[in-house]
């Protein structure tokens, strides 16, 4: 399992409801990997109920740290944010460090893999939370990119739209400046057209509210990206 051959995740936030069958749904849909994220309410108590509900099904399993009294055992991997566009030192090195600084001893590093997000809709809670600057132009949002894998080395490099789609000239062009480093695209992909479009570009896409919202709608963005993927061979 390595998540650089990851081109389908599905986020489920520990914060909100899902029945048994829709869970059961989703894990067994054939995405890549399962991310455990959310930007607010997050606690250990619903990061571990939620965590032990995924661990039924053989799937691997991503925590997307965002709390650190939230961070439980038993993942694949642990994605940690740090938000490039953010001025605010917390959300890009500061609760690191602290971490670091409490169970740097003990921590697994190669579990530990780091994200360099690009927060792009000024109206999403992760951009309110972290104080994104989000009013950014193409070249801006380049040289984040080029910074996240020639500079900081970072090996995922996070385009965040949550909430709404974005972009896909600006994806592309991100996408053409990297190359080590991997472009997660996720935001508003709510249907197999889409997921096809977002799929074309990144290397992985992330699908999360439509799970809770149309269960139907999420299971077709499986599927639509194993034929993008299927298409890009011909
Ligand atoms: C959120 O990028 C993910 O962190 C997915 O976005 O919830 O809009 O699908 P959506």
């Amino acid at each position: 399992m390595d998540f650089k051959t990851w081109q389908h995740v599905f986020k489920l936030d520990p914060a909100k409801e899902i029945t048994d069958e829709h869970l059961e749904r989703i894990c067994r849909s054939g995405t890549d990997a399962i991310l455990i994220g959310g930007s607010d309410h997050v606690t250990l108590d619903n990061v571990l109920c939620l965590t032990e509900r995924v661990q039924r099904y053989d799937v691997p399993l991503v925590l997307e740290v965002s709390a650190i009294a939230a961070v439980a055992p038993g993942f694949d991997y642990y994605f940690i944010p740090t938000v490039l566009n953010s001025d605010n030192p917390l959300w890009i090195k500061g609760l690191h460090h602290s971490a670091i600084r409490e169970y740097g001893e003990i921590l697994e590093w190669d579990e530990l893999i780091p994200e360099g997000y690009c927060i792009l809709n000024a109206d999403c809670k992760a951009a309110k939370l972290t104080g994104a600057k989000t009013d950014l132009t193409t070249e801006d949002v380049l040289a984040y990119a080029r910074m996240a894998e020639h500079f900081f080395r970072l090996p995922i490099f996070y385009l965040e739209y949550s909430g709404m789609f974005g972009d896909m000239e600006l994806a592309e062009k991100v996408k053409s400046v990297l190359c080590e480093t991997r472009l997660f695209y996720g935001g508003g992909i709510d249907s197999a057209n889409m997921a096809k479009k977002a799929s074309a570009i990144a290397d992985t896409i992330v699908v999360g509210n439509i799970i809770y919202e149309n269960i139907e709608k999420a299971m077709e963005t499986v599927e639509a990206v194993a034929e993008t993927a299927d298409e890009s061979l011909y």
